[in-house]
């Protein structure tokens, strides 16, 4: 079902004509009411009215989260507080928290964005959607919730973690859509096994699964255990929150809210705009945002975009799965390495399973060492330790001839490998300890 139709399926020159008019808007408001815009603006010798065509927007600087950082907490606030009527904040757990103010309108318009997303894997009045993301000061919660309710469906607060209740409520309260992170909904299957619960007989019929990185064989892997439709749905505190871009049933990249939320790709070091289909960071500017709007936000998610009537008949731009991030990559011994690239290895070899974590360190040589940790499939861990051998060796081979890195790699047993309620952590970086 397309929730919005006007919206999602409107012709590119409609399209286009409400973006600029939302953009010049913005763009004036946030200059009038955001102290630290007007100086940005200032510094860099542009008014407002010097945008007067999309194009026009590369000539406004862009914003860093280092930036937002220094606004915090107040300063990025384009209306009196008094109109605010929510706050969330990033986790801050890399430094001082980002924060999104939201004031009615906001909070209408983060509805509307999640109801799309929900709406394109399926979901209706009458449907049961099990909101496992973090309620708190975590948007997913929050996000999806004000998106089900406005689809009329019937939302279960349920929240992260309790993963015994998680399964109770899907079974007796007959759940059709679950909404939690992609690795989270790996562990409800695990401990859903544990417990004898085999997810054909349950109803759940679709899954909306984001807020962190996951591949296509994660997907396969998900949709097998899960027994249903496992969509891609992406969004940022800094932006809205969950909402941003989600999957439809083509499930070929996931189609942006760019009515709401204006997308460039530019190159990361020299910040030139790069045209469609070619890879680059992603830039927000929000369009329609009354309490933290944000002009040309660097995410360092890197994709690209895709344009034309998808088969689901949307017409809002596509951009493809997130390929990494601009700081995530790891540079290992001099050779550019994103974390999805390892999974994406890993999820081809049968025997393993879809968890793990890379450790990054510098050994007595003072040269970088990875480490991946695989759990392994317990009729491969009980198996003879030859067998393990070869596909330790098998990993490393792989690992090599398609990164060109030297990895160790070290198999675990079943379940050894820390499980998250959110997002799962993949990487642990000891160089910089
Ligand atoms: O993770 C919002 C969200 C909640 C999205 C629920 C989807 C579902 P933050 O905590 O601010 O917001 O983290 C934003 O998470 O810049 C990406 O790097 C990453 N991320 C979000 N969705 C995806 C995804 C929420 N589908 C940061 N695939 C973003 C890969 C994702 N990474």
């Amino acid at each position: 079902m397309i929730w919005n139709p006007d919206r999602e399926c409107m012709g590119s020159d409609s399209l286009r004509k409400l973006q600029v008019d939302a953009l010049v808007r913005q763009l004036k408001n946030v200059y009038k009411h955001v102290p630290f815009y007007r100086k940005k603006f200032d510094d860099a010798g542009v008014k407002p009215g010097d945008v007067t065509a999309l194009e026009d927007l590369a000539k406004i600087p862009f914003t860093t989260k280092d930036e937002l950082r220094q606004t915090y907490p107040f300063g990025l606030f384009a209306v009196d507080p008094s109109e605010i009527v929510e706050i969330h904040t990033s986790s801050g757990t890399t430094g001082t928290p980002v924060v999104g103010a939201y004031t009615l309108n906001d909070i209408d318009t983060w509805g509307e964005s999640t109801a799309r997303t929900l709406a394109m894997a399926g979901t209706e009045r009458g449907d049961v959607v099990q909101n496992a993301y973090g309620y708190g000061l975590f948007t997913g919660g929050l996000g999806i919730h004000y998106g089900a309710r406005k689809i009329g469906a019937n939302v279960i607060p349920v929240s992260a973690g309790n993963t015994k209740r998680q399964l109770m409520i899907m079974r007796d309260f007959g759940t059709t859509v679950l909404t939690c992170t992609p690795s989270y909904s790996l562990f409800l299957a695990e401990v859903a096994a544990e417990e004898g619960i085999d997810f054909k007989e349950l109803r759940v019929k679709a899954g909306c699964f984001g807020a962190e990185p996951w591949s296509d064989n994660m997907r396969i892997e998900i949709e097998e255990k899960l027994s249903l439709s496992a969509h891609d749905i992406y969004g940022l505190t800094e932006i809205i929150g969950p909402g941003v871009s989600s999957e439809c049933e083509t499930k070929d990249g996931l189609h942006i809210n760019e009515d709401l939320f204006y997308p460039e790709i530019i190159d990361p070091v020299s910040g030139e705009v790069l045209p469609d289909g070619e890879k680059g960071e992603l830039v927000f500017t929000t369009l329609t945002k009354e309490g933290t709007p944000i002009l040309r936000y660097r995410t360092r998610d890197i994709t690209y975009l895709t344009r034309g009537t998808c088969t689901c008949g949307r017409t809002l731009v596509k951009m493809h799965r997130l390929l990494g991030r601009t700081d995530d990559m790891l540079i290992i011994r001099g050779v550019n390495v994103f974390p999805s690239q390892i999974e994406h290895v890993l999820m081809h070899i049968e025997e393993t399973e879809p968890h793990y974590q890379i450790v990054v360190d510098r050994g007595a040589s003072r040269l970088d060492e990875v480490e991946i940790h695989v759990e392994v499939e317990e009729t491969f861990f009980s198996d003879e330790t030859k067998n393990l051998e070869k596909i330790r060796e098998k990993i490393e081979y792989e690992i090599k001839s398609e990164l060109g890195i030297g990895a160790r790699v070290k198999l675990v047993e079943p379940k050894s490998i820390e499980r998250s309620m959110g997002k799962a952590k993949r990487v642990i970086d000891k160089r910089q300890l």
